[in-house]
């Protein structure tokens, strides 16, 4: 089957979040994305959304630098381009360095536009088996906030719930929360934070309960973390640091982690993300989905993500409600009895509205 690309239209999305975001890096108050729509010669729409941040805290890439490169250079490699598989846009891009958060946003609506053409939902297109997601949601609040916030998390069903740390955070109190409901799982994301201290100080989080330490230190020091996964028993998980297959392959390698962070906008979409997801199967490392405080496409693309073999964490899926007045797709993603059902609809099963 071969698609011609017609056209790729951007709209900018932006809403003010319902509680502000708190990490040890940015606090998130407002959020803006691009929402890609590329439409083919069946007069089908797939749909992709460009989930960088307004300044580059959290990678290299911003909001602005992508939409120079989606108009600029990628709409015009793309546009006119007959494509027999979507893998073909990843061979494409490859003549542009990098840029992968504007690449992947891309490469994602195409992925949507073929399963679409197929009449197939995109979770059964990409191979995906699990129709019910389990939901997981992100506590990203001040210390006075926390207790609060995971007691209306475990009202709400979610059966994950991960805690913002830093070194500054209180082991002690994390523990009295996370012993409080041993029936629910708990991670913990520093961001890096750690980078600038010892190796010493994470150590004392590692009585605390939590099933994984998600980037303790900086995206390039895998020395620390290949340290950290030697004298922690709680699992340590890259996020930042993982940007490409090579990168997974380098913290194999060093021994420097034992799952990963799934985020296909930081790994160009996803051509390269079935490639982490073979490469990790091989070597028996753990997988989740991740979040980006993104709206409905983003997460419809990550859900389907979540359904392939080999997942085998709870992610970042929380319900449309819980970060916004009012998403961008309908019907909103709702967690019904702390999962996500996935829609027989083809492509991503929603509308975006
Ligand atoms: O580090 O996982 C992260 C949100 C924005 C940027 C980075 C991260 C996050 C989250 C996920 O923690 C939040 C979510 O979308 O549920
Ligand atoms: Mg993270």
């Amino acid at each position: 089957m071969a698609v011609i690309i017609e056209g790729i239209h951007l709209e900018t999305v932006r809403q003010p979040l319902k509680t502000p975001f708190n990490t040890v890096l940015q606090q998130v108050t407002e959020r803006e994305v691009i929402v890609v729509a590329v439409t083919g010669d069946s007069r089908d729409v797939g749909y992709g959304e460009c989930v960088a941040f307004e300044t580059p805290w959290y990678n290299e890439e911003t909001i602005s630098s992508c939409r120079f490169v989606l108009e600029q250079v990628l709409m015009p490699v793309l546009t006119n381009k007959t494509i027999e598989h979507p893998q073909e846009v990843w061979e494409l891009f490859k003549v542009v360095k990098g840029n992968r958060m504007a690449k992947a946003a891309i490469e994602m609506a195409v992925w949507d536009l073929f399963a679409k053409q197929q009449e197939e939902p995109l979770w059964k297109f990409v191979g995906g088996t699990q129709q019910s997601i389990p939901a997981g949601v992100v506590v990203a609040a001040d210390p006075s906030k926390i207790k609060e916030q995971v007691a209306q998390a475990a009202k709400a069903g979610y059966q994950r719930i991960k805690i913002k740390i830093h070194p500054d955070s209180e082991p002690s109190f994390l523990k009295t929360v996370v012993y409080a409901y041993p029936e629910l799982q708990f991670f913990a994301d520093a961001n890096g934070s750690f980078s600038g201290h010892r190796l010493d100080r994470l150590k004392e989080f590692d009585e605390v309960g939590f099933t994984l330490i998600e980037q303790p230190f900086g995206e390039r020091q895998w020395d620390l973390h290949t340290q950290a996964k030697k004298q922690l028993k709680t699992k340590i998980c890259l996020d930042e640091s993982i940007c490409s297959v090579e990168d997974v392959q380098q913290m194999i390698d060093l021994e420097a982690g034992d799952i990963i962070v799934l985020k296909m906008s930081r790994l160009g979409g996803w051509t390269e993300t079935l490639k982490v997801i073979d490469l990790c199967k091989a070597n028996t490392i753990g997988m989740w989905v991740g979040g980006m405080i993104e709206f409905g496409v983003s997460k419809a693309h990550n859900l389907a993500l979540a359904s392939l073999p080999g997942i085998n964490y709870p992610g970042d899926f929380s319900a449309s409600a819980h970060f916004w007045e009012k998403d961008i797709i309908e019907p909103e993603i709702s967690v019904e009895n702390g999962k996500i059902f996935l829609s027989e609809r083809p492509g991503i099963g929603y509308k975006v509205v």
